[in-house]
C-alpha cells in the first residue's frame, strides 16, 4: 500500500521527507511570515489569519465529532475558506476528499458513499441535495470556535484523498501523505524560483492538483508568497487581477492559454509583472507554445503532471526548443522513470502513490509488483531527459485538461430506455485538444440529441462529461478479438 521501509528511510535520509505535518508547517509559516498576505480574493488573509482561522475551524469541526481518519468531501470555489478547510481538516487528521466545482449529484453522492464521508463541505445551502445521506456544511455555516488543543499528526500518514482522472466506470481515489505532498510542492516552489515577493495566480479550480501543488497555492504558501484566488480563469477576470496584484506566475490548461494569448493582443491591462506562465494538464502544441514569450512577454513553463504523483517541468532556463517542444523532465532527482517499448511511461518515487485507496483489483493493473505506477501515458524521452507526450494508452478523454472516463459516460447513456449500446471516444479538436463523442446504437427510433443531453444532465453528471457530439450508428467496429474498436470509432469523425 505504501513505500517500502527502505524507500522511506532513503527519502528521509535525503531530506525529501522532512517529517513535518501540514498543521505544523502552517504554524511554522505563520511564525515566519505573520502579517504578510497569504490569500487574496474578496478578502485578504495574512499567514496569521489563515493559521488562526484553521485553528478555529478545526475546533468547530472537532466539536461536531469530526476526527482522525474521517473523510470529508470538500467542494468549494476559489475562496480563502477552501484553504482554511484544508488546514483545519489536516490538523484534525480528517481527510479532505477533493471534489471539483463542476461535479454534480452523480459524482458527489458517489464520493460521499464510497468514502463513507462524515460531512460534505459545499458552497451553497442548495448543494446539500447532492449528498442526501451525508451531513452538509455550507460555506456560510463553517463552525468556527475558540481553538482547542489537538495532537500533531504523524507526517507519514494519509492527509487527503485526491481524485484520479479516471479510466474506469468510477473514479479512483488517491491517498497522499503529509510527507510526500509537502515535498512535492516545496520542491516545485524552489524549481519555479518562488520567493516571498512572488505572487501566484490560482485561476484553475483550487482543488485540482496542478494549482494546488505544482507549485500552486500550497507551494506559494511554503515560499512565503501570496496567492490570488480568481473566481474564474477568463482574461476578463484575471487580467485586472494580474495588474492590480502584480501577479508574477500563473497556471493554465492549454485552451485557456490560447484564450489569454488572444486577449493579450488588445488588453488595456498591464501584464508586465507576469514572469512565468505555466501550461499543463493536457498537451500544449508547439505552435501555441512558441507564441507565449512574444505575445505575453513571459517565460513559458510546460507542466506534465498527474494527481497520482509525478510532475515534470521544463526548467525556467531551458533552451527555447525544449520549453516549446517538450513537456519537461521530472521534478525530483529521486523520480524513477521507465519508458517501456511502445512508449508506456512508468514511474516510482518519493511522491508517487503505490496504490489507489480501496481499489485492490484495479491496483493490480495500475502498479507493477515492484511498485511502479503505470501512468497510461505514451511518451518519448529526449537525450536531455525531457519527456514528450505522444499519446495515451488508457481509456480516458482529455478535454482541454478535464479528464473523462468514457466508461462512466457510457454507463449513464445505457440507462436511457432508447439506448441499446454506447461507446464514448475523444475526437480531435483544435481548441480543446479533444472533444467527447458518443456513438450510440438505439433500440427503435433514435431520440433527439437534445433529449440525450437533457437525460445526462438530469442524471446529475458534470457538464464537461456530457458528449459534445452524438452519432447514431447501427453497429460498432470490432477489434480482432471482438471488442469495440475505439481507434476505428475515433477515425470516423
Ligand atoms: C494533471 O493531473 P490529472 O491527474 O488531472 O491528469 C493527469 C493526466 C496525465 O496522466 C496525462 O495524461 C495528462 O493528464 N497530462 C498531460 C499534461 N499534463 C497532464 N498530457 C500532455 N501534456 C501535459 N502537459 O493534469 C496535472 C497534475 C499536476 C500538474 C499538472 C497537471
Amino acid at each position: 500500500m505504501h513505500w517500502t521501509d527502505e524507500e522511506a528511510a532513503r527519502y528521509r535520509a535525503l531530506g525529501y521527507w522532512r517529517g513535518v505535518s501540514f498543521g505544523a508547517l502552517l504554524r511554522e509559516l505563520a511564525g515566519r511570515y505573520g502579517k504578510r498576505p497569504a490569500l487574496i480574493a474578496a478578502e485578504r488573509w495574512s499567514f496569521d489569519d489563515l493559521d488562526a482561522r484553521a485553528d478555529r475551524l478545526a475546533a468547530g469541526l472537532h466539536r461536531r465529532g469530526i476526527g482522525p481518519g474521517d473523510r470529508v468531501v470538500v467542494q468549494l470555489p476559489n475562496v480563502p475558506q477552501f484553504h482554511q478547510v484544508c488546514f483545519a481538516l489536516y490538523r484534525l487528521g480528517a481527510w479532505p476528499v477533493f471534489a471539483l466545482p463542476a461535479h454534480r449529484s452523480a459524482e458527489i453522492s458517489y464520493f460521499c458513499e464510497f468514502t463513507e464521508a462524515a460531512a460534505y463541505i459545499c458552497a451553497e445551502e442548495a448543494d446539500r441535495e447532492r449528498a442526501p445521506g451525508t451531513p452538509a456544511i455550507p460555506l456560510a455555516e463553517l463552525p468556527e470556535e475558540d481553538p482547542v488543543e489537538l495532537p500533531d499528526r504523524d507526517p507519514g500518514e494519509v492527509a487527503f484523498l485526491q481524485l484520479s482522472g479516471g479510466s474506469t466506470g468510477l473514479p479512483k481515489l488517491i491517498p497522499r501523505t503529509h510527507d510526500d505532498y509537502i515535498y512535492s510542492f516545496r520542491a516545485s516552489a524552489e524549481l519555479c524560483g518562488l520567493t516571498p515577493d512572488s505572487v501566484y495566480l490560482c485561476a484553475l479550480p483550487a482543488a485540482h492538483n496542478f494549482p494546488m501543488s505544482s507549485p500552486g497555492v500550497f507551494g506559494a504558501l511554503s515560499a512565503g508568497a501570496a496567492s490570488v484566488l480568481a473566481a474564474d480563469p477568463s482574461p476578463a477576470t484575471c487580467f485586472p487581477l494580474i495588474e492590480r496584484e502584480r501577479v508574477s506566475i500563473a497556471a493554465l490548461v492549454p485552451p485557456l492559454a490560447l484564450l489569454w494569448l488572444r486577449a493579450a493582443a488588445s488588453t488595456p491591462h498591464d501584464l508586465s509583472s507576469l514572469e512565468v506562465l505555466q501550461v499543463g494538464g493536457a498537451k500544449f502544441s508547439a505552435e501555441a507554445a512558441r507564441r507565449v514569450r512574444p505575445e505575453l512577454g513571459c517565460t513559458l513553463q510546460q507542466v506534465f503532471g498527474m494527481a497520482e504523483g509525478l510532475v515534470n517541468y521544463t526548467r525556467l532556463d531551458d533552451p527555447e526548443e525544449l520549453v516549446v517542444g517538450t513537456q519537461g523532465r521530472p521534478l525530483s532527482p529521486a523520480d524513477e522513470i521507465v519508458v517501456e517499448p511502445g512508449g508506456h511511461l512508468l514511474t516510482r518515487g518519493p511522491y508517487t502513490i503505490k496504490a489507489y485507496w480501496r481499489a485492490e483489483e484495479h491496483n493490480r493493473q495500475a502498479f507493477t509488483p515492484d511498485g511502479f505506477y503505470r501512468t497510461g501515458d505514451l511518451v518519448r524521452l529526449t537525450p536531455t531527459g525531457h519527456l514528450v507526450v505522444e499519446g495515451r494508452a488508457k481509456d480516458q478523454i482529455n478535454r482541454g485538461g478535464e479528464k473523462i472516463a468514457p466508461e462512466e459516460v457510457e454507463n449513464h447513456l445505457l440507462a436511457h430506455p432508447s439506448v441499446h449500446d454506447a461507446s464514448v471516444v475523444g475526437v480531435p479538436d483544435p481548441f480543446l485538444g479533444e472533444r467527447v463523442c458518443a456513438y450510440v446504437i438505439c433500440e427503435g427510433a433514435p431520440p433527439p440529441r437534445t433529449e440525450l443531453r437533457a437525460f445526462l444532465t438530469a442524471r446529475g453528471i458534470a457538464a464537461f462529461k456530457i458528449p459534445d457530439l452524438f452519432e447514431y450508428v447501427d453497429a460498432f467496429p470490432n477489434t480482432a478479438v471482438g471488442k469495440v474498436s475505439k481507434l476505428h470509432l475515433r477515425e470516423r469523425t
